[in-house]
């Protein structure tokens, strides 16, 4: 496609594949720059709306997922231009709205926007050296990209006050302990890992996935009998489809499904 600041490609083998958005500002340790972050909602939305594609990778390199926003280019901001652009929300916002999953591959530095970034992210598989922080606070500021908010809804207030307001890093290890991680993987296993949890998903039923991405995600905005109610909703939706059909069948007949995603 032409871009400045990340990598893609598609992979599987089965009619839908998997898209893989690296980040590539190696130099900067993937600082999130403005750049990068349309050059990121613009590669998500595409895989998004392409009918060949069931879920996207966002990884880096070994080194650094991303060591956050990108310093160079807000330093000089003051308050007005800030709020005038519409900093953050104008493109980061673009990863929450993807409605097939999005999984993170972290290897080395998640800080600050990178941090969030993975969080913005539906599951996150992280390589033995990735290191998680917010450190945004030695920088005058605070997290700005959901930090405050997705962090204690992800690991609790203790943990997210620690790393918020100390700008601890912490391990991965720690980061699996504590709830921000789904997986850990030695780092040389980290994107076989990956593509295999895309590639199991790619096999699934994709409006069955995409229904149980907004279900989860529904979690994290209403009440639980909301909720639940929702949940209710789309499940009964889903004996409308031809997926649930093939599904229950292949269960009963001892064979694999076919899924058609219809
Ligand atoms: N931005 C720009 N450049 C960065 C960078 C970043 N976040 N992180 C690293 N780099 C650059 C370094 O400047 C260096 O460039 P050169 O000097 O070679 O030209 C190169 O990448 C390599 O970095 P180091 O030489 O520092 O490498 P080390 O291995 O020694 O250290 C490190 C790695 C990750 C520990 C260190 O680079 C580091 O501490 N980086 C900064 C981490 C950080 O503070 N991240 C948080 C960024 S702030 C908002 C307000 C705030 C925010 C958002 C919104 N609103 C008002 C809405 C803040 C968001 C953030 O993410």
């Amino acid at each position: 496609m032409g871009y400045e600041t990340i990598l893609t490609a598609e992979h599987g083998d089965g009619p839908l594949k998997a898209g893989v958005v690296t980040l590539n500002r190696p130099t900067q340790l993937n600082a999130l720059s403005d750049t990068l972050m349309n050059e990121l909602g613009d590669a998500l939305r595409r895989y998004d709306a392409d009918d060949g594609i069931g879920c996207v990778v966002v990884t880096g390199s070994q080194k650094a997922f991303a060591a956050g926003a990108d310093i160079s280019e807000m330093a000089e901001f003051d308050y007005v231009q800030a709020y005038r652009e519409d900093f953050i929300s104008r493109n980061w916002e673009i990863v929450t709205t993807v409605r097939k999953p999005v999984i993170a591959a972290v290897a080395g530095f998640a800080l600050g926007g990178g941090c969030e970034l993975a969080m913005m992210c539906d599951l996150v598989v992280a390589a033995e050296t990735a290191k998680f922080g917010q450190p945004e606070i030695r920088l005058g500021v605070i997290p700005g990209a959901g930090g405050t908010q997705r962090l204690p809804r992800a690991v609790g207030k203790a943990k997210a006050m620690d790393m918020v307001l100390t700008a601890r890093l912490i391990d991965a290890a720690e980061a699996e302990r504590i709830g921000l991680v789904s997986r850990v993987v030695p780092a040389e296993r980290l994107m076989d890992e990956a593509l295999a949890v895309a590639d199991q998903i790619c096999r699934l039923s994709l409006p069955s996935i995409m229904l149980a991405k907004e279900c989860v995600e529904r979690a994290y905005e209403t009440p639980l009998a909301e909720g639940i109610r929702f949940e209710r909703r789309i499940f009964h939706s889903l004996f409308g489809t031809g997926d649930q059909r093939e599904g229950m069948a292949a269960f009963l007949e001892k064979r694999a499904p076919v899924f058609r995603h219809e």
